[in-house]
């Protein structure tokens, strides 16, 4: 297989509610979508990048930019290209994962649809269908809160996640659980609004029996964290600090986390995640795939990695209607608190045609 060309497409869509994170309030979702063009196949990479460098360094403008620069370039000069062959070819440019993690996707898609095997095939799935976790922003006050979560859980949500910070912590917690009862599995995300000076606050919410609290303290700060995981009873997940699966082992034997959330793009890839995954369960870690607001398209392949065998928590993959009121895909359903794992080849499902020339703003030609 021979790289053609890749089609850099961004598409703008509506999510159906502001979500409110300690990092800022995302409304509308700027995508950058991937069509990976090879002599065997076309595939989809969706990047994660947000449209601002506030959850990670990277933003969407810059994964398009070293797309364009230097990392489909060095694509188009490799005459076996498949997946496995992406990471070794991108590894002379640091950084940028969630743009690195977009292309090999794209190109593990192709290959995979050329072959007619499944993503859940190929990295391993042991189920045909995987339990959902929903995330729940922070709000203007606890009754709107309480309406939110109390929708979700009509909806058939087997957890829930509440984002907290500072001001918006211990008290949603506490109403959460008088409300709905102590049978919720719950647990907070801080997006690393803490600090280490915070470890006694953060133990008030050990009552409550959280099932983890997701990155209190900033990215780098491993220590910091297995500080915390000494003074809190929550089992401490990590979300952005995970960066590899050699970050995962190196914050697993400090003691920084007993749970790890996976997200592909974060880590630069599907592969790198199963790697993560395989780190994990070594060490008897439990993970979860955690979502960033994407299209059916990357979730399409996020549910195949949550049907993994080390994916013993419910992730953050909510069904379309949780993010879009019109996906690019046929809809991804919830059913009975779970979502199906796509077993047709690659990612299993197809943008629509007509949905996405709706919500494209711009689309590039990049030839090999
Ligand atoms: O920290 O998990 C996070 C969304 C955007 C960026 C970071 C995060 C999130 C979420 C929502 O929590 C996850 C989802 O439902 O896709
Ligand atoms: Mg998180």
């Amino acid at each position: 297989m021979r790289l053609k060309g890749v089609e850099l497409r961004r598409i703008r869509i509506p999510l159906v509610a502001p979500l409110r994170t300690s990092f800022g309030t995302q409304s509308l979702r700027d995508i950058l979508l991937l069509r990976v063009v090879t002599t065997d196949a076309e595939g989809w990479g969706e990047c994660v990048a947000l449209q601002e460098p506030t959850y990670s360094s990277e933003y969407v403008d810059g994964a398009a930019d070293v797309l364009r620069r230097y990392l489909v370039p060095a694509l188009a000069r490799l005459d076996h290209l498949d997946a496995v062959a992406v990471a070794p070819a991108l590894e002379p440019f640091r950084g940028h994962r969630m743009a690195k993690g977009a292309l090999e996707m794209g190109v593990l898609d192709a290959e995979l649809r050329a072959a007619g095997r499944s993503f859940a095939r190929e990295l391993g799935a042991a189920r045909d269908r995987v339990p959902c976790g929903v995330s729940v922003g922070i709000m203007d006050s606890v009754p709107e809160l309480l309406d939110t979560v109390g929708g979700y859980l009509a909806d058939g949500y087997v957890r829930i996640k509440l984002k907290i910070q500072h001001g918006w912590d211990i008290e949603p917690v506490r109403a959460v659980r008088e409300r709905f009862g102590d049978d919720v599995l719950l647990q907070v995300d801080a997006n690393t609004a803490y600090t280490r000076a915070d470890a006694r606050h953060l133990a008030r919410l050990d009552p409550f029996d959280l099932l983890l609290i997701e990155q209190p303290l900033p990215e780098e700060d491993i220590l910091g964290h297995a500080d915390l995981a000494k003074a809190v009873a929550t089992p401490i997940c990590l979300d952005e600090s995970i960066v590899s699966a050699q970050a995962a082992a190196d914050a697993i034997a400090l003691g920084a986390c007993s749970i790890v959330n996976i997200k592909p793009g974060r880590v630069g890839g599907y592969l790198e995640a199963r790697r993560v995954h395989d780190v994990c369960v070594a060490h008897g870690v439990p993970v979860w795939c955690g979502g960033m607001l994407e299209t059916g398209i990357g979730r399409a392949a996020n549910v195949a990695l949550a049907a993994l065998p080390g994916f013993t928590l419910p992730g953050d993959t909510s069904a379309s209607d949780r993010y879009y009121a019109a996906d690019v895909t046929d809809p991804f359903l919830l059913d009975g608190g779970h979502l199906a794992v796509p077993t047709a080849p690659g990612i299993g499902v197809e943008p629509l045609p007509e949905r996405l020339e709706e919500v494209t703003a711009s689309t590039e030609w990049l030839p090999a």
